[in-house]
């Protein structure tokens, strides 16, 4: 069976959680806790460089989110979330991307400000301006009359980037002026996938020592 190591609180983790039951895949969920699992010599071995999400599939192991997203797609191809036609899988690799070249630098700073580590203003009014030009771009590439990305498909630039978004207004920055994000958004959050990996209050809460802990580093 598929093994997942994840936390509930990883966006990146967050990604491949949505596409395993999306997929209807049986797995099993090994819950990670940040202040220490990840650096084990047990875990070290499936990934060197301490991160979430790993997925080992029998005697293959995978991580980088992307990368699994990659394998599950092409090893589970139904139901598909990869798009056929050559400019649309070039839109969702483009979100996919933005996603996860432009918002984590940004989300750092933000968070190290919510979380009370001391950042220089500068930087925080550059990852605001950084995130604001990445939802306004998510913004001019949704259509109202459509429910997704990509028409009425359903695919990873939605999974990626749905699940970043989401965690957006935890950093300070409402998505209210963005009204094609936001409807999107509420869409999203109507699915099971996204109901049933939802961080709660409680998980928020509990996770900021931790979180504090980690960025205080970086
Ligand atoms: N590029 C990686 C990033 C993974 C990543 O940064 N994971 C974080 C959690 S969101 C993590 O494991 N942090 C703990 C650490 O680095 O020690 C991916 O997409 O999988």
């Amino acid at each position: 069976m598929l093994q997942f190591h994840y936390s509930r609180l990883s966006i990146n983790a967050r990604r491949v959680w949505v596409t395993l039951l999306e997929k209807n895949l049986e797995f099993e969920p090994i819950l990670m806790k940040l202040n220490g699992d990840q650096f084990k010599a047990e875990f070290l071995k499936l990934n060197p460089f301490h991160h979430i999400p790993v997925l080992i599939d029998d005697d293959f192991k995978v991580f980088e989110s992307l990368a699994i997203l990659d394998y599950l797609e092409a090893k589970y191809p139904t139901p598909s979330f990869m798009p056929t036609d050559a400019k649309d899988i070039a839109k969702v690799r483009t979100i996919e991307l933005v996603t996860v070249n432009e918002l984590p630098p940004a989300s750092i700073i933000l968070m190290k400000d919510v979380l009370d580590i001391p950042v220089e203003d500068k930087k925080i009014e550059t990852a605001k301006q950084t995130m604001t030009t990445a939802v306004q771009y998510f913004e001019d590439n949704l259509d109202p009359s459509n429910s997704y990305f990509i028409g009425e498909q359903f695919t990873y630039a939605d999974i990626v980037a749905g699940t970043a978004v989401a965690s957006i207004p935890l950093l300070g920055i409402s998505l209210e002026p963005y009204p094609k994000v936001s409807k999107w958004l509420a869409n999203l959050q109507q699915r099971d996938s996204w109901k049933q990996t939802a961080p709660s209050p409680e998980d928020i809460e509990k996770s900021k020592a931790v979180m504090k802990a980690i960025l205080q580093n970086r």
